[in-house]
């Protein structure tokens, strides 16, 4: 397949934190290997003028999500520390970059970066209708985020060569993909944009 960019396509780019990647706090078994190809991708965006989404995990010290807190995950991606910030290997860029944290409430947790944050709003006033997502975890947030997507109503471009996932039960990562693409979103690769 290929696939032309538009003037109404957007990057979303999930959760490329530290404590995702290996050494952090809630690692994605080789999560920072796929950072040399999604710059790639922030890079074919930037300099077409077209938005680039980071969403960020954004939680306080005692998050619902947390062990001991009512969750399962260990503490990860807690505000304003190092293992919330973005990995440094990863592109941002100058100008027509947004952040989106979520998460942030402690009695509220969020694996779509569209849940409880400005993501939807940001998008609609751009006129975007496509979105390109890719990021980690493949079977958590980019799953919840690239779902999140189609059901508002934009079509949904997942980044097969630009997601990782956990895997915490062996095919969760197939699956995640598998159920996207029996809702409606496509998977593509950096070499299937045609530019
Ligand atoms: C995530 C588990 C907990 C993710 C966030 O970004 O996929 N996973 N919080
Ligand atoms: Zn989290």
């Amino acid at each position: 397949m290929k696939v032309k960019l538009t003037g109404k396509d957007a990057l979303i780019v999930v959760d490329m934190q530290n404590d995702f990647m290996p050494g952090g706090a809630l690692p994605v078994p080789d999560g920072d290997r796929i950072i040399p190809v999604l710059n790639q991708y922030i890079k074919l965006f930037s300099n077409r003028g077209l938005p680039v989404f980071f969403t960020r995990d954004w939680h306080p010290e005692n998050h619902i999500s947390f062990r001991g807190y009512g969750g399962i995950w260990p503490p990860h991606c807690i505000q304003d520390t190092e293992g919330a910030r973005f990995h440094p290997e990863l592109f941002i860029p100058p100008d027509n970059k947004f952040i989106i944290s979520k998460g942030y409430s402690r009695d509220f947790d969020a694996y779509s970066g569209f849940q409880g944050t400005v993501l939807d709003k940001l998008l609609r006033e751009r006129g975007v209708k496509r979105v390109f997502v890719g990021g980690v975890a493949t079977d958590y947030c980019v799953k919840n985020t690239a779902f999140g997507g189609v059901n508002l109503g934009y079509q949904v471009f997942v980044l097969e060569d630009g997601i990782k996932g956990v895997d915490v039960n062996e095919g969760d990562s197939e699956r995640a993909v598998e159920f996207l693409m029996d809702n409606g979103a496509a998977l593509i690769t950096f070499e299937e944009i045609k530019v």
